[in-house]
């Protein structure tokens, strides 16, 4: 158990010390192996352990260190952290938007409880935290554009709550235990290589691999349907910068990030450029439609661009550009 009166933290700034010593959970989901390969870059190979309860792929298995960690099991974290002398944990074990819809008592149990084993094991061992949020936090009461840092966040979501609750506990074992907790709040993530499970904005994802395979793409959101979006480098980049972002330039410790917002229609007309025979009906999935008429339509990250300096590279084109290209290639 930890008490206020036991810690005093420091964040470790990496200039000063050896390379940290990260563990990723979640880490066979969309993000964690490309966030592993960036930080194996920075960090050195042997630094960067990915985890996850599922068996790797074996690509994945020979790329780097691999361990089974189970975040619902407290003994086993805590073993994990203390036998690899980990530094920082990011977190990205849990389950999104449309697939805790349908679990919502996993979600709760995965989302929430296993939150609460990473607190308190980084609290107990002195493990700076990074953990994701999401476009998700917000809720239809929310300004949606744009939607700031601060307002009013209702979300109608497990997932959402589940995240509003992990960027308030993780600010208060900051203030309450010095815990180094950072966190991002990101948009949809669009990507090649991994592919989400179980979100609202994997719509983004999909076509892409459809317009590719087959020329046909039935899209599960209405053609009008603005979300903020963001190539996977871009979020990574920015995972890693605000990691290494000295302590003294975070006024908050929990930030929106963004690159662009779209609709399917933008999308659908953006990708015929390339492809121009790539035919579209939209199919309506109604809980998604509803998870997705509450959330931002556009993110204010001007926080985060004046106190870390984020700042975006890719744009719709050359997103679409970059995942035609991939995919493409991939199926070849
Ligand atoms: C989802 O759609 O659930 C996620 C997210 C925006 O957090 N991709």
């Amino acid at each position: 158990q930890v008490t206020s009166s036991d810690v005093t933290f420091h964040s470790v700034s990496f200039s000063e010390t050896d390379h940290p010593k990260v563990l990723i959970t979640g880490g066979l989901g969309q993000l964690g192996m490309g966030l592993a390969t960036l930080l194996r870059k920075n960090f050195g190979n042997k630094n960067v352990i990915l985890s996850d309860i599922r068996m790797p792929p074996n690509h994945v298995y020979h790329s780097g260190p691999f361990i089974y960690a189970d975040i619902l099991d407290y003994k086993n974290l805590r073993e994990i952290v203390v036998n690899n002398r980990i530094t920082w944990l990011v977190h990205y074990s849990a389950l999104l938007s449309a697939v805790g819809e349908a679990n919502v008592t996993l979600a709760r149990d995965v989302n929430i409880t296993g939150l609460h084993n990473i607190l308190d094991v980084c609290a107990e061992h002195r493990v700076c935290l990074f953990v994701p949020s999401t476009i998700g936090a917000f809720g239809p009461t929310s300004p949606r554009n744009p939607t700031p840092d601060l307002c009013i966040q209702r979300p109608r979501t497990i997932y959402g709550v589940s995240k509003v609750h992990a960027e308030l506990m993780g600010e208060y074992y900051h203030h309450k235990y010095g815990l180094d907790f950072r966190c991002l709040r990101y948009p949809g993530i669009i990507s090649a290589d991994s592919q989400p499970g179980g979100g609202t904005t994997d719509y983004a994802v999909q076509i892409f691999h459809d317009a590719v395979k087959t020329g046909k793409f039935v899209c599960n959101l209405k053609a009008d349907t603005r979300l903020p979006m963001m190539f996977i480098d871009d979020c990574l980049r920015a995972t890693l910068e605000v990691m290494e972002a000295p302590a003294e330039t975070l006024s908050m410790r929990t930030y929106n990030i963004n690159a662009m917002s779209f609709t399917p229609e933008d999308l659908v007309q953006e990708v015929q450029k390339h492809l121009p025979d790539l035919h579209v009906i939209y199919d309506v999935d109604p809980t998604r439609q509803a998870i997705a008429d509450s959330w931002p339509m556009n993110f204010d990250d001007s926080n985060a661009r004046k106190d870390w300096g984020w700042k975006h590279e890719y744009e719709l084109p050359e997103l679409i550009q970059t995942m035609l290209g991939t995919i493409g290639a991939n199926s070849r």
